[in-house]
C-alpha cells in the first residue's frame, strides 16, 4: 500500500475543509476562469448559453468540495447507507437547485446581473435531466435530495441514458416523438469515473465447481463494461451532498482487435453499436411492461454494475460479509430492479464462496422492495425460456430460491397444492414466467406500498398470500412524499417568502411541520392579500408561458384548472376532456347576459402518451381537436379555453404547479396507488378535484375534508360495477350523452376518428366507470365553481390546506424508510 506523503495530506485537507467562497469578485473570477479554460470562450463574445455553462461549473466547484467531504467522511465513520435502486431518476434541472442549497442564488444573480445577464434566463439554457417516465422516475429524485437534506447517507443508483424521456411534439393535434438528445451538450452535473467500470456477462453456460453444491462458473464471451458517472445531489442547509451513480456501457470493450488486424474497421467496432444500445434509450411506459429482451438486459446491467460496486466499497472496510446488512440497506423500486437479488447471491455463492444459507441470510436482511402498482398490464414477467438463454445462472438461482421457498410454504401448509401453484415465483403458464414481484417480495425483509389505501389493497390482493405464508408485519405502508426544496422553495419563490415571514425563519424547507404556522395567518388581511397576489404572479407567469410555447392566449384572471400527467386510460383524462364538452355545449345554450354571469375557465392539460399506447395518443388528439373548436369560438371567448401543454417536464411542471386553481386527479378508485403531483398542487395552495383514491384520501384527512372536491365511486364498489358492465350496456346520463353526441356530429372535426374513445365507454365494458362517475364528477365542478364565487373563502382554503400539509414532504418518507426498513441514523457531516 502506498503511503500518502503528509504534505499533500495537508494540501488535501485544506481544500476540502475551506469554507465555500460567496464573495463577489472570487465568484466572478471563477465564471470567467470556466468561461475561458474550460469552454475557451472570452467574455466579450460570450452568450446566455455560455453563461450558464460558466457559472453552472463554478457553483458545482463549490459543490464539490462538500461532495468529497461527504463521502471522505461517511468512509471515515463506516457509515450504514441507503442504496435506492432505480431504472429511473427525473431530476429536471440542477443549477438552480445547487445555487438555493448552497444559498449562493443572490451572489450569482448579483454577477451575472453586472455583465449584464439576467438570472432566470440562464437558468433557462439548462436541459431536463428526463431519465424518467413520471412518478416512479420523480419519487427517486425526490427521495435522494431527502436523504440528502436530512444527512442520512443515501445513494441513487440508475442508467445513464443516452436519450431521456421523448420531446413531445404536436402536430396536427397528434404526439409525435422526438428523441431527447439532452448529452449534446456539455452536462456539468455528472463526473465520468472510468477508474469504476465493471464488467458484466450475458448468455454462456455454467460449469459446476467440484464437490460443490451451489457454486458454479459462468463461462461467457458476451462481455459488456458499465462505467460510472456521479452526479452529485446537494443538501439543504447541510454539508451532506449525496450521490447518483449512473452506469452507462463502455463501447470500447467490445472492440475487436483481430477484425481491426485484418483489415475490417468498421466490422471491429460492430461490438460497440450493441454495447451502447443498453444504455441508449429509457424506455418510455409508464405503468405498463413491454416484455423487450432489451430492456431485461438493460436491467441486468444496471443490477450486476451496482451490486458489484456496493460489495467492492463494502470490501474496503474489511469486515466479513455476513456484516453486509450492518453497513447496507437496498431499496428496490418497483421489480425493475429485482436482478439484484439473484445477482447479489450469484456474487455471494460463486465468487465469494459462502453456502447458500449463509447468502440467503444477507440477501434478506439487505434488500427491502416498493410495489408502485397493481395494475396488471405494468406486473413484470420473464419467460423462462428468455431468462435461461441471457442469464443461464441467475435463472438457475430463481428456481433455488423458488424451491426453498415452496418447501417452507409445503412445511407450513402440507398439501395446499393450489397455494404452491398461485404463490410460486414461476408461473406455470406456456411459456413459463418468472413473476418479478414475488421473486421481489421473497427476497425482501420488508414490503411496501405507496399510500395507506394501496398498501391495504396490495395486501388483499397480489401479495394476499404472502401475507398468510409470511406474516403481516413485513406488509408496511410508506406514503410518498415531494421534495419542498424543489416543489415549494424552488418553484414558487413569492408564496416561500410568505411562509418564511409566517414561520420566521426559511427552517420550514427542512422541518415542514413547520408549516402549521401559516394558521395563525389565515386572518390577516394584509397577509391574504399577499398570498393571493403571488398566486396570481404565478397565473400570469404560465399565461406567459403558454403563449410562448402554443401561442394561445389567456387570461390569467379565469379560473386555471389543471390536469398534468402521464396520459393513461386509468387517469382518465378522457372523463376531462368529455366534461369540457358538456361544458362548452352548455355555455353555447346560454345567451350572452348569461354567459356573461359564467366563471371563466382555462383547462389546461399536458402529458406524454407511451409511444406504442394507441388509445392514448387518440385521446391528445381528440383534446386538441376539442380546444382548436372552443379557443376559436368568438362567442365564447374567455369564458373557456382549452390548452394542450406539449412536452410536460419536470421544468414545464415547476411553471404550472404554483399556477394551479384546481387541479384534477380523477383516476378510477383502486388504480392510482399515490400519485405524487397531487401533494405538490395542495403544496402550492391549489385544491383537489378527485376521487376517493391513492394519497388523495390521505390529503383530504390531514387537510380537511371540505378543502377537497370529492367525486366518484369508492374502491371497494368498482369490482361490482365492473362485473355489472361486463354483461350490460353501460347507460350515459345526459351529460355524457351529449358530449358523445357532439363528438359524432363533428362538431370537433371527422368524429368517426373518436369513435374507438366512445367504443371504450359503450362497447369495451367502460373498465374506468366513466359512465358511472359522471354524473357525480358533472356535480364536483358545479361545487367547485360555487366555491370559486366566494375568493374570501377560497383563499382561507388554499392557506389552511398549505399549512396542514406537512406529512407529504419526502424527508418525512425518508424518515419513515430509514427507521422502519433500513435502519440507519442520519450522519451528520464536519470537517
Ligand atoms: O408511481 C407511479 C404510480 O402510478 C403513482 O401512483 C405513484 O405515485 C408513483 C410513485 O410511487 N408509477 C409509475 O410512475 N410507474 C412507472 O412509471 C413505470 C415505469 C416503467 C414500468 C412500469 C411503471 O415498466
Amino acid at each position: 500500500q502506498s503511503k500518502t506523503p503528509s504534505k499533500i495530506d495537508n494540501v488535501f485537507q485544506n481544500y476540502s475543509h475551506s469554507e465555500i467562497s460567496r464573495d463577489a469578485a472570487t465568484i466572478k473570477n471563477s465564471v470567467v476562469m470556466h468561461l475561458t479554460a474550460t469552454f475557451l470562450r472570452t467574455p466579450a463574445n460570450m452568450d446566455s448559453g455560455d453563461a450558464y455553462l460558466a457559472s453552472a461549473f463554478s457553483v458545482r466547484d463549490r459543490l464539490l468540495q462538500r461532495w468529497n467531504m461527504t463521502n471522505e467522511y461517511h468512509d471515515r465513520v463506516n457509515a450504514k447507507r441507503v442504496y435506492y435502486m432505480s431504472l429511473e431518476f427525473l431530476i429536471g434541472r440542477t443549477f438552480d437547485n445547487a445555487l438555493l442549497a448552497l444559498e449562493l442564488r443572490n451572489e450569482y444573480s448579483k454577477v451575472l446581473g453586472d455583465v449584464g445577464f439576467c438570472l432566470e434566463d440562464i437558468i433557462d439554457e439548462e436541459r431536463d435531466a428526463a431519465l424518467g417516465n413520471g412518478g416512479l422516475g420523480r419519487l427517486a429524485a425526490c427521495y435522494v435530495d431527502s436523504m440528502a437534506c436530512s444527512d442520512y447517507p443515501g445513494w441513487g443508483y440508475g442508467l445513464r441514458y443516452k436519450y431521456g424521456m421523448f420531446q413531445q411534439q404536436i402536430i396536427d393535434g397528434y404526439q409525435v416523438e422526438a428523441p431527447d438528445c439532452w448529452l449534446d451538450s456539455p452536462n456539468p452535473w455528472e463526473f465520468p469515473r472510468p477508474d469504476v467500470t465493471y464488467p458484466v456477462k450475458f448468455y454462456g453456460h455454467l460449469v459446476r465447481v467440484p464437490d460443490s453444491k451451489h457454486r458454479f462458473t459462468w463461462e461467457s464471451n458476451v462481455v459488456y463494461d458499465a462505467m460510472a458517472f456521479d452526479v452529485p445531489v446537494p443538501g439543504y442547509g447541510t454539508n451532506n451532498v449525496g450521490n447518483i451513480r449512473l452506469w452507462s456501457c463502455k463501447t470500447n470493450s467490445l472492440f475487436d482487435l483481430n477484425k481491426f488486424n485484418a483489415g475490417d474497421y468498421a466490422g471491429a467496432t460492430g461490438g460497440q453499436v450493441a454495447a451502447q444500445i443498453l444504455t441508449d434509450v429509457l424506455y418510455p411506459n409508464d405503468n405498463t411492461n413491454e416484455g423487450k429482451e432489451l430492456r431485461l438486459r438493460q436491467e441486468y446491467l444496471f443490477c450486476s454494475a451496482t451490486l458489484q460496486d456496493i460489495i467492492a466499497r463494502f470490501k474496503k472496510t474489511g469486515k466479513p460479509l455476513s456484516e453486509l446488512p450492518d453497513l447496507a440497506a437496498i431499496q428496490l423500486n418497483d421489480t425493475h430492479p429485482t436482478l439484484g437479488i439473484p445477482e447479489l447471491m450469484r456474487i455471494l455463492l460463486d465468487d465469494e464462496a459462502l453456502t447458500w444459507d449463509e447468502a440467503w441470510s444477507i440477501v434478506t436482511r439487505t434488500f427491502a422492495f416498493t410495489n408502485h402498482t397493481i395494475l396488471p398490464e405494468a406486473m413484470e414477467k420473464w419467460p423462462v425460456p428468455m431468462m435461461d438463454k441471457i442469464l443461464p445462472r441467475h435463472m438457475g438461482i430463481i428456481y433455488d430460491i423458488n424451491l426453498y421457498f415452496l418447501q417452507s410454504v409445503e412445511e407450513k401448509f402440507p398439501g395446499d397444492r393450489d397455494l404452491l401453484r398461485r404463490i410460486s415465483i414461476i408461473e406455470e403458464s406456456n411459456p413459463q414466467q418468472v413473476r418479478m414481484a414475488f421473486l421481489a417480495c421473497v427476497g425482501s425483509h420488508k414490503v411496501n406500498g405507496v399510500a395507506a389505501i394501496h398498501s391495504d389493497i396490495i395486501k388483499q390482493s397480489i401479495f394476499n398470500d404472502f401475507v398468510t405464508v409470511q406474516g403481516e408485519d413485513k406488509f408496511i405502508n410508506k406514503t410518498n412524499g415531494v421534495s419542498p426544496r424543489r416543489w415549494m422553495n424552488g418553484c414558487n419563490p413569492d408564496m416561500s417568502a410568505l411562509i418564511t415571514e409566517a414561520v420566521g425563519d426559511r427552517t420550514w424547507i427542512n422541518d415542514l411541520t413547520k408549516v402549521k404556522k401559516l394558521e395563525d395567518h389565515v386572518a390577516d388581511d394584509d397577509f391574504r392579500a399577499r398570498w393571493s397576489a403571488a398566486k396570481q404572479k404565478n397565473k400570469q407567469r404560465l399565461a406567459d408561458y403558454i403563449l410562448s410555447t402554443t401561442g394561445i392566449k389567456i387570461s390569467a384572471d379565469a379560473l386555471f384548472d389543471v390536469q398534468v400527467q402521464r396520459i393513461h386510460e386509468y387517469k382518465r383524462q378522457l372523463m376531462n376532456i368529455f366534461s369540457v364538452i358538456y361544458r362548452y355545449h352548455c355555455l353555447k345554450q346560454m345567451t350572452p347576459a348569461e354567459r356573461a354571469k359564467e366563471i371563466s375557465r382555462v383547462v389546461i392539460f399536458a402529458g406524454k402518451a407511451a409511444a406504442g399506447y394507441w388509445v392514448a395518443k387518440q385521446v391528445i388528439k381528440l383534446i386538441n381537436s376539442v380546444a382548436e373548436v372552443i379557443n376559436a369560438d368568438a362567442e365564447i371567448g374567455d369564458v373557456l379555453k382549452v390548452v394542450f401543454i406539449p412536452d410536460y417536464s419536470v421544468t414545464a411542471a415547476e411553471y404550472l404547479i404554483p399556477a394551479s386553481d384546481i387541479s384534477q386527479h380523477i383516476s378510477t378508485a383502486g388504480t392510482e396507488a399515490s400519485g405524487t403531483s397531487n401533494m405538490k398542487f395542495v403544496l402550492n395552495g391549489g385544491i383537489i378535484l378527485g376521487t376517493v383514491d391513492g394519497a388523495n384520501i390521505e390529503i383530504g384527512e390531514e387537510i380537511g375534508e371540505e378543502q377537497i372536491f370529492f367525486f366518484g365511486c369508492l374502491a371497494h364498489e368498482v369490482g361490482d360495477f365492473r362485473h355489472y358492465l361486463r354483461f350490460h350496456q353501460p347507460k350515459p346520463d345526459e351529460a355524457l350523452q351529449t358530449a358523445f353526441d357532439l363528438i359524432q356530429n363533428n362538431t370537433f372535426g371527422d368524429g368517426a376518428i373518436f369513435q374507438p374513445l366512445i367504443d371504450s365507454v359503450l362497447r369495451g365494458g367502460d373498465v374506468y366507470l366513466l359512465s358511472v362517475d359522471f354524473p357525480s364528477y358533472i356535480q364536483a365542478h358545479k361545487a367547485v365553481e360555487d366555491a370559486y364565487r366566494n375568493q374570501e373563502e377560497w383563499v382561507t382554503k388554499s392557506i389552511l390546506s398549505v399549512a396542514r400539509m406537512a406529512k407529504f414532504s419526502s424527508d418525512r418518507s425518508i424518515q419513515e424508510y430509514a427507521e422502519e426498513v433500513w435502519n440507519i441514523e442520519p450522519v451528520r457531516v464536519t470537517n
